[in-house]
């Protein structure tokens, strides 16, 4: 049996129960309990609010836990990184009014920064030899410069979107984070095997995201080339079909190179092309 400790709600929630469910492991969150158990893997889940979950992991509350990296780099306590997990991707900016004229870091000297995340932004102003004063606020930083409390704030940023609707421009990224599998350093070898099973489900799951299933017919007279267009994992499978001189390809594309890879078939003739999702791939 392992622990992994996850967010109980909020934006990391529903991506962590989610990676869980493709990984083939069953919880039953529906009770909302505190501690729930999975009945077809040997793994519990510990709910509980993102801020604690570093602290938990660290002192082997959990084994194991899902959050921010900008939370594992705040806290600072010692967890190893396992691994990326490829969701809740953000940065931690400063932002200033936009109506004021920028020149580079210099520029918060003096100022007030209001900003959740102080170690961050304290080691950043250090490296930068910045002398500024940090407000530490939990909740609704943006607002911090029109309430007169900051000049600036150091606060997450996704789509930029928040910043915009409060008079604000993104002025330096000096953080980027995404949610992270993390762990204690500390498993017995049953603990460690649970782990390596689902580090194998993980990388299976996450390496089928970013890619595409792609079927066609294609003249048996452009196979030669397609191959070329389509380095697949060994090499692609073609079939033969009933009409003459045809045949049926598939392959695995980067969802990145797609369109390009469609434009490039459809010039030697591919046609009746399907792309569709892929659920693993086990390499
Ligand atoms: O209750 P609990 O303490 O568990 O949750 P929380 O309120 O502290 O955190 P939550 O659920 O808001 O975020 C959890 C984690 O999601 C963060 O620690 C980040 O790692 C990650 N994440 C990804 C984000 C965002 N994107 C994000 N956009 N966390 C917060 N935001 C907020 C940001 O604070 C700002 O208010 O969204 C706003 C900016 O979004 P844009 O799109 O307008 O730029
Ligand atoms: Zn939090």
């Amino acid at each position: 049996m392992i622990r992994i400790a996850i967010q109980s709600k909020g934006r990391l929630n529903e991506e962590s129960t989610a990676l869980l469910g493709e990984i083939g492991i069953n919880v039953d969150d529906s009770k909302r309990k505190f501690l729930s158990r999975s009945d077809n893997f040997p793994l519990e889940v510990l709910y509980l609010r993102d801020d604690d979950i570093p602290q938990v992991v660290a002192n082997g509350t959990a084994a194991l836990g899902i959050v921010g990296l900008n939370e594992v780099e705040e806290k600072g306590f010692k967890v190893d990184i396992v691994k990326k997990l490829g969701f809740g991707g953000c940065r931690i900016s400063l932002a200033i009014p936009k109506s004021e004229e920028y020149d580079g870091p210099a520029y918060f000297n003096g100022k007030r920064i209001a900003t959740s995340y102080p170690a961050i932004l304290r080691r950043y102003l250090d490296k930068e030899g910045i002398k500024a004063e940090i407000e530490v606020i939990t909740g609704s930083v943006e607002i911090a410069p029109s309430a007169g409390i900051a000049d600036a704030i150091f606060d997450i940023v996704s789509s930029g979107g928040t910043l915009v609707s409060n008079g604000l421009k993104e002025v330096e990224k000096v953080f980027f984070s995404e949610a992270v599998l993390i762990s204690s350093g500390k498993l017995s070898a049953g603990e460690q095997a649970i782990l390596d099973e689902m580090l194998f489900r993980i990388e299976s799951a996450l390496g089928s995201r970013k890619k595409k299933y792609l079927l066609m017919n294609l003249p048996q007279a452009s196979v030669e080339q397609a191959v070329k267009i389509l380095p697949a994992m060994r090499s692609p499978t073609i079939m033969p079909l009933a009409a003459e001189g045809w045949c049926s390809m598939h392959s695995v594309v980067d969802e990145k190179d797609l369109w390009e890879k469609i434009r490039q078939l459809k010039e030697i003739g591919a046609e009746g092309i399907l792309v569709l999702n892929l659920d693993k791939i086990i390499p």
